[in-house]
């Protein structure tokens, strides 16, 4: 198969510098005209000029005020090329465009009656014809003109230069960004929206406005958004010392988005479910992301738009630094142990699935045929985990150290991810050549663990080897540079002293060895029983331990151990072995049960008083479908399945008073007791139909979404006589909001108990559910193949109707539909026949002709085995 890739080693700079760039939009019943005049100086003698442009109608091109005729200029597939320039010169380019008819959600395209921009990755190349690549910044100039009724708000970035009414019922705001940035930053909004605005004051005095724009009505809905903004902005200022550097910050809720939000300068553009909140129609988790991705986006103000990339392989730059940034945040204002245990949980469910099959890569990659398709979880999370390793190596102190010098080196740049841990090492007079394998290395590393104890010498070795599997262009990788936070616990869970001369403390004083070599012994002496080891404290680095723990070693730890990862991490070691021994029972047909040892430590959890509500909901949670499924040789969807149930079953009834009266006794209108609340009665539901009569009383009682949703879900997975009750009022009271419904959608979509694909291919038929809208696609389509035990079993296979659906959607969303071709990353574990049905669909995708580089990038690895 002919591959177009691009390749890192390619890199040139630019050769064409622009001064400036001004944007006139004019916004029309069915069309918008753009005319862009860009200030252009030529780095390079001779140099043709190239400029990228996609799905664009070229009006006319001028140069210093004097159009060029059609010998002048080419258009040679997606560029325009004009062979000869000036030196400097002025350069006039229009182009009509059709934003209704787009999409694709890439570009200037129409929401809910609304004009938007999306220009990430490479959005701006269908806006005009211009530089699309974040190496070549410019200061932006912009106009916009449009029928004021129909759009009395007219936006982009930078500073509000006025609004002038042109007198025939149209009106022109301008707009102008003392910033330079790179186009993939520009934003545009158009429309008719509702505002809500606030102030922050900075810490150096300034004044700065904020406003936040939803739908009218749904202002209500948007204070959260609002409260999440302020605290990411102290937050900053407090532990990064970094301040906001304009006059207005404002964000936009659209319903049609195809990403979470966007970072644009001064001008976030935000998927509506990531604003709107109330009590009633969100939940919990939805107040926490909304958090914690408003914060995220505020913090690319200086990692990624002040400090931008020099190309798209430099993508973690930003975003794994951002991300770490915003969990960082999320740290220190709701509660450290659970985010990280949440972060980890996420990253192993998704990132280590993704670096275990077809698609694994670096977290700066050397190649590829989309660049949408780096917006990965390789790039955001184990970018992320890549920098907490940097700050776990030179401590807190060091780091911020590291990101001063960052910021003082590179503000106003457009730089590499070498740039970035040349800053963080050069700040604390560190060696970090290996350690940067992290960056190029793709692959989850495993750490084999073997422990020794010596009672005449009390001495207690550490041996650890390290190994990475071969992954796609990479079959042999070099040894890691490997923080692990340790521990040794005594028989009383006091820690022992760490008598070492290979552990060391950062400034943090947390204790650290460093695993550099393949193999390395680690010695500590002075140990006067044998310890019990807490290793890799905080998911320090993010690896497969592969340590055969002594069982009551597991237990000890889930009951004792300081770092509360570690004590949970304890829990799901042992129950990954309970739902192992209990799949190859499945998968064989054998009597399965589950060990007495291990049901008596969760009840030691269940019955323990002193656990904070939710991290007891955590201990007592089992590790994701996804997780197992990529401890498992073979993947048999239908074993896996009956593992899950028999444990929650056996859990379930075991504890059955002790569930019931956390049920009871956690009724408290607070997030964590909810949190344990709902945990007990999902195992409830394991242990007997009546049970979901609770749910039912819940389902109608409950005076916010968080409640109300867990007993939907639970009922729409039974066959209780309210089941069907419950989804109608569901979509009675919100069919018209679409945002809400799309939890309906997924309630169904993740029904284990039976076989739902009818009901899925149903509910694509439903009014409230439209293809073209990314939302309702992630919460239906992509929610059924991430449920495992559906989108892959054998016995009602969905591999052809799903590889309609992601067909039918390339055509309409390139970046949509890779996102849905990537669920069959499980494919090659697959039992031989139901693998096969599998790779027919993954062929037949392939066979489509006119299939986007999107879909085909993420399908092609899958046949290459
Ligand atoms: N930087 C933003 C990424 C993004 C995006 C990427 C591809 C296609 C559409 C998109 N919308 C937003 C979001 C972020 O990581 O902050
Ligand atoms: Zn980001």
């Amino acid at each position: 198969m002919k591959q177009e890739k691009i390749y890192l080693k390619d890199y040139k700079a630019p050769t064409f510098k622009v001064n400036s760039l001004h944007l006139d939009f004019n916004i029309l019943e069915d069309h918008t005209i753009v005319k862009a005049t860009s200030q252009i100086e030529c780095l390079e003698p001779h140099a043709v000029l190239e400029l990228d442009g996609e799905e664009l109608k070229l009006i006319s091109v001028c140069i210093d005020g004097r159009a060029l005729s059609h010998e002048e200029y080419r258009i040679d597939g997606h560029f325009l090329r004009i062979p000869v320039v000036p030196h400097r010169f002025s350069l006039e380019v229009v182009t009509e465009l059709h934003p209704d008819q787009n999409k694709a959600l890439e570009g200037l395209y129409a929401s809910s009656g609304c004009y938007v921009t999306q220009c990430e990755a490479q959005g701006f190349r269908r806006i005009t014809y211009f530089f699309d690549r974040p190496d070549v910044m410019t200061s932006y100039f912009v106009t916009i003109e449009a029928d004021k009724k129909k759009y009395p708000v007219l936006l982009s970035n930078g500073d509000r230069k006025g609004i002038e009414d042109l007198g025939n019922g149209r009106h022109r705001a301008t707009w102008q960004d003392p910033h330079k940035k790179p186009c993939y930053l520009f934003a545009l909004f158009a429309g008719d929206l509702g505002v809500i605005r606030d102030t922050f004051t900075t810490q150096s005095g300034r004044v700065v406005n904020l406003e936040v724009y939803a739908a009218h009505g749904k202002q209500s809905r948007c204070h959260h958004a609002m409260e999440s903004l302020k605290k990411a902005m102290k937050w900053d200022e407090d532990r990064f010392g970094r301040e906001y550097d304009l006059n207005d910050y404002m964000i936009v809720a659209i319903d049609d988005f195809n990403a979470g939000a966007m970072e644009n300068k001064g001008l976030n553009i935000f998927n509506s479910r990531l604003v709107l909140a109330d009590k009633e129609s969100a939940t919990d988790l939805d107040f926490f992301n909304i958090e914690s991705v408003v914060a995220h986006e505020y913090f690319h103000n200086w990692t990624g738009n002040r400090v931008t990339l020099r190309d798209w392989f430099q993508l973690s730059l930003k975003e794994g630094l951002t991300v770490f940034r915003d969990q960082e945040f999320s740290a220190d204002v709701t509660d450290r142990g659970l985010q990280r245990i949440n972060d980890v949980d996420g990253l192993r469910t998704l990132q280590f699935a993704e670096d275990a099959g077809p698609n694994a890569h670096p977290v700066r990659p050397e190649s590829c045929m989309a660049v949408d398709n780096f917006f990965t979880t390789t790039i955001y999370e184990k970018g992320s985990e890549v920098i907490r390793m940097m700050q776990t190596l030179v401590g807190r102190k060091g780091f911020r150290k590291g990101m001063d010098l960052y910021f003082e080196r590179h503000d106003g740049q457009a730089v590499t991810t070498e740039d970035f841990a040349a800053a963080i090492a050069d700040a604390n007079q560190i060696d970090f050549s290996q350690f940067k394998l992290w960056y190029s290395q793709a692959g989850t590393p495993r750490v084999q663990v073997l422990e020794k104890y010596d009672s005449q010498k009390q001495i207690y070795e550490l041996s650890l080897q390290q190994s990475c599997p071969a992954t796609p262009g990479q079959s042999h990788k070099k040894p890691f540079h490997i923080p692990l936070l340790i521990g040794l616990l005594d028989g009383q869970g006091h820690e022992l002293s760490l008598n070492s001369p290979q552990v060391r403390k950062n400034s943090d004083g947390q204790s650290l060895i460093e695993l550099k070599n393949e193999k390395e012994t680690f010695v500590f002496s002075g140990v006067l029983e044998r310890p019990v080891l807490s290793l890799n404290r905080e998911f320090s680095a993010p690896i497969h331990l592969a340590w055969e723990a002594r069982e009551e070693d597991l237990f000890f730890l889930m009951a004792r151990d300081s770092d509360s990862f570690n004590q949970r991490e304890a829990a799901q070691i042992l129950s990954t072995r309970v739902l192992k021994d209990l799949y190859q029972a499945a998968r064989n047909k054998e009597t399965m049960k589950v060990s007495s040892a291990y049901l008596e430590a969760m009840g030691v959890v269940l019955d323990n008083k002193n656990l904070d509500p939710a991290f007891k909901a955590k201990m007592l949670s089992l590790p994701a479908y996804s997780q197992l499924a990529q401890s498992l040789e073979v993947l048999n969807a239908e074993a896996l399945k009956i593992a899950y149930e028999e444990l929650n079953r056996a859990l379930a009834s075991r504890f059955e008073k002790q569930l019931l009266h956390i049920y009871n006794t956690h009724q408290m209108p607070n997030l964590k007791d909810r949190e344990l609340k709902n945990k007990a009665l999902s195992y409830l539901a394991f242990a007997q139909e009546s049970y979901l009569d609770l749910a039912w009383n819940q389902f109608q009682q409950a005076d916010n979404m968080t409640d109300r949703l867990v007993a939907l879900e639970l009922l729409t997975d039974s066959n209780h006589p309210q089941r069907n009750a419950a989804l109608s009022a569901f979509y009675e009271r919100w069919k018209g909001d679409s945002v809400v419904i799309n939890k309906w959608f997924s309630a169904q979509a993740n029904i284990k108990g039976h076989s739902n694909l009818g009901t899925v291919q149903n509910l694509m038929r439903d009014p409230a559910f439209n293809i073209s809208n990314p939302n309702n696609v992630y919460s239906l389509n992509f929610r059924f193949a991430q449920n495992i035990s559906q989108f892959y079993s054998s016995q009602h296979p969905a591999f052809e109707w799903y590889a309609d659906t992601v067909i039918k959607l390339d055509k309409l969303n390139p970046q949509v539909a890779a996102r849905l071709a990537s669920a069959f990353k499980f494919t090659g574990k697959l039992e031989p026949e139901t693998k096969e049905m599998a790779l027919k669909a993954v062929r037949r995708i392939l066979a489509e002709p006119s299939l986007s580089k999107n879909s085909k990038e993420l399908l092609v690895g899958l046949l290459e085995k």
